[in-house]
């Protein structure tokens, strides 16, 4: 398959919740799962929807283990992933969804390769993110999810904070009250601006207003219809919502 079927067949495993294989695809090299993975956010445009920010994978052991990677990944945020902190998401259209605590960075200033990524940022807040592989359970290969948009399916952020020390904050992931994950920000690369400097290393320049999810601070829960899920980070506060129920 070319670039443009591999995009249409990983758009269609989406928009019909139908996984594909994985290891199927053919794709072995990264540079053409990025071109993949362009030509399937082409098409999210395509249908109207608008880019809203950039993300990360694999910056943390816990998730480099869970998937069996280790190569850090980036991926397109767009509106229609965007969940209103304390708002409700609709998960029945997704094929397998998980969700696992990030910390978000919002850019003041533009941000480039090389740069001092701590001042070009102008706040931070504790962030969820829903992951939901076009793959069949969850099995790739690293262009795979490359080409997959990094899993995409859902973000929200908290409320936002002036820049803090973000080196080594400690992490909470709660479903309906139940402790499912603990971790600390420092899990991300050793400390999340070192992911922000590696977004901006992968994505040559970010805009001001870009809205940059680091990475995973744990490994990724599996999420089902009817749960309240929160997300803390100590210092930055909490974030988070609600799966619709079942129909
Ligand atoms: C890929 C997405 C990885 C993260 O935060 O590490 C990611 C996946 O786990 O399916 O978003
Ligand atoms: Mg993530």
């Amino acid at each position: 398959m070319n670039t443009a079927e591999l995009a249409q067949t990983l758009d269609d495993a989406a928009l019909h919740a139908r996984p594909l294989p994985g290891g199927g695809s053919g794709l072995s090299d990264t540079d053409q799962a990025y071109a993949v993975q362009a030509a399937l956010v082409a098409r999210k445009l395509a249908r109207g929807e608008q880019i809203t920010g950039f993300k990360l994978g694999f910056t943390s052991l816990a998730k480099m283990r869970q998937m069996g990677v280790s190569d850090l990944i980036h991926g397109r945020l767009t509106d229609r992933m965007h969940i209103a902190d304390g708002g409700k998401f609709d998960v029945s259209g997704l094929i397998h969804p998980r969700v696992e605590p990030e910390v978000a960075f919002l850019l003041g200033d533009t941000l480039r390769a090389g740069g001092d990524p701590a001042a070009a940022v102008a706040a931070v807040a504790p962030a969820l993110e829903v992951i939901d592989s076009r793959y069949d359970g969850f099995r790739f290969s690293l262009p795979e999810v490359i080409a997959d948009n990094t899993s995409a399916a859902g973000y929200v952020v908290g409320a936002w904070s002036d820049m803090t020390d973000l080196g080594n904050l400690g992490v909470l992931l709660e479903l309906d009250g139940r402790l499912v994950q603990t971790g600390s920000t420092a899990a991300i690369l050793g400390h999340p601006l070192r992911a922000l400097a590696a977004a901006a290393r992968l994505a040559g320049e970010l805009a001001p207003g870009t809205v940059i999810l680091a990475g995973a601070a744990t490994a990724a829960v599996a999420l089902s219809p009817g749960t309240h899920v929160r997300a803390t980070v100590a210092g930055l506060g909490t974030v988070g919502f609600t799966t619709e129920e079942a129909a």
